[in-house]
């Protein structure tokens, strides 16, 4: 539950830099800063919200600590929805930590992991979705990533469950009089076929948005690629090439790449966490072979597989065994033809499975990136898209409960009192993706994910 006590700590990264700031949260914030801070302006103590005001800070012995820039933000008109003064320091990590100390001293307690924004969603400032899209936000690495934890941020997720909660509520109130008064003349829009067609609608939003949950995954964490191919036919040079960097070191020596080289590539709105591994193929190289070990490993957590083959050479029988692996196990892959360069004109045989690139000069490399676009862009067809697994789970519990519940109806045979109780899970399970009902358990593990200063 809300804690009583005041809560400070350092929230930007202690490196040298050009400002670091503490922030201070909760009853006694106020006095604090009054006892380490003197601005220069008399007007500080009115404390009035949302204004900042220069001064000096200083140790309890009175040795200057810093000049400093105190914002003031009254409560319920904050963050956390508590008095809060953030103190705008010079970016430098031993003056943070001696203030942070003062401030300690004057009986605030070290935040944990996410406890400011924890108090935000117990003060209700926030609810759980809205919460959850401040760590997406820190975390988006993409326009497309950035845009969805900022609606979500705004309340775009938490309105659109708030409106499927409201339907169950009233689909629920509905049932309930027909229980409590049964003689009751039913209205004619009160049959089982509306309710039904009510609950219908609520299952097509929900599997609307279950459904929106791998694009939003992809959006949000990127794709699991994986370069694979026989030695030496380009692999590290493809990475290099997508990455506009020498990477991978890159030889003409079958065997160079051993250990697997992870990267991120932003290709628009796509994120590929690509691995260049050292393929396949037998070798009595131990390490190699280690290498090789590694490259099954990843095959099997890759969500796309990039499959190169030497143009000069073609599919090998190795390639076709590997392909038949790759079909049997049901992975995404584009096979991709090297070496263009090398090899003439007429055999090129362009397909849609085919692509053709030269990793060596930079041929080919757009329309592999519009194949990997085209494979797992989806058109829109969704509004609004969920990343998160904890949303996944309440809302494949909240439509098996709506399942139940159309069965029980069907069958005709069920009362209404227990019809209710499916209604009432699945409302449970909605409520629990906003927090309307929450364990301290439940905070613990979404809150320790933030860092220490969130
Ligand atoms: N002409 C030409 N040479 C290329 C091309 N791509 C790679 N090479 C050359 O092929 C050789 C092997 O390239 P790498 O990128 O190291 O190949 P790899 O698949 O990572 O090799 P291993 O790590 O040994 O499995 C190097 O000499 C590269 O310069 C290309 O498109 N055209
Ligand atoms: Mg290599």
């Amino acid at each position: 539950m809300l804690k009583e006590y005041t809560i400070a700590n350092i929230i930007t990264p202690l490196i040298e830099c050009g400002i670091g700031i503490i922030r201070i949260s909760g009853k006694q914030a106020f006095e604090i800063i009054d006892e380490i801070f003197n601005a220069y302006n008399p007007a500080f103590k009115q404390k009035e919200s949302h204004k900042a005001f220069l001064g000096t800070i200083h140790n309890s012995n009175g040795s200057k600590l810093d000049e400093a820039l105190v914002l003031i933000m009254k409560g319920p008109h904050s963050f956390t929805g508590e008095n809060t003064v953030e103190i705008h320091c010079h970016g430098n990590p031993f003056i943070l930590k001696e203030v942070l100390k003062e401030i300690l001293k004057q009986g605030a307690t070290k935040s944990e992991a996410g406890e400011f924004t924890r108090r935000a969603f117990l003060n209700g400032k926030l609810d759980l979705t809205q919460s959850e899209a401040i760590l997406d936000t820190i975390q988006a690495n993409n326009q497309k990533a950035l845009s969805l934890s900022l609606n979500q941020l705004e309340g775009s997720l938490k309105n659109k469950i708030g409106l499927l909660k409201e339907d169950l509520i009233s689909i629920i109130a509905y049932l309930e009089a027909s229980i409590d008064f049964p003689d009751d003349e039913i209205e004619e829009s009160y049959t089982n076929d509306v309710i039904n067609s009510r609950v219908n609608k609520l299952l097509d939003e929900i599997n609307k948005l279950l459904k929106s949950y791998s694009q939003g995954k992809i959006i949000k964490d990127g794709i699991m690629t994986v370069l694979i191919g026989r030695p030496n036919v380009g692999k590290s040079s493809l990475l290099n090439n997508l990455l506009n960097e020498d990477r991978a070191i890159i030889t003409h020596l079958p065997g160079t790449t051993r250990d697997a080289i992870e990267e991120q590539i932003n290709i628009g709105d796509l994120i590929l966490n690509i691995v260049d591994t050292a393929g396949f193929r037998e070798t009595e190289d131990i390490i190699e072979k280690i290498g090789i070990k590694k490259t099954y490993n990843y095959i099997d957590i890759a969500q796309l597989i990039l499959f190169l083959v030497d143009a000069r050479q073609g599919l090998t029988s190795d390639d076709h065994l590997m392909i038949n692996h790759l079909n049997q196990i049901g992975k995404n892959f584009i096979i991709i033809m090297n070496k263009v360069d090398l090899i003439k004109k007429e055999n090129i045989k362009s397909s849609n499975d085919i692509i053709y690139i030269s990793a060596k000069e930079g041929t080919g490399i757009e329309g592999l990136k519009s194949a990997i676009k085209d494979l797992f862009i989806k058109d829109e067809i969704e509004d609004y898209y969920i990343s998160n697994l904890r949303y996944y789970e309440c809302l494949v519990k909240a439509k098996e409960a709506l399942d139940v519940f159309q069965e029980s109806i069907a069958s005709e045979i069920v009362p209404a009192d227990l019809l209710a109780i499916d209604l009432k899970d699945a409302y449970i399970a909605l409520a629990a993706i906003t927090g309307d009902d929450f364990t301290e358990d439940l905070l613990d593990n979404i809150f320790s994910k933030f860092c220490i200063g969130k």
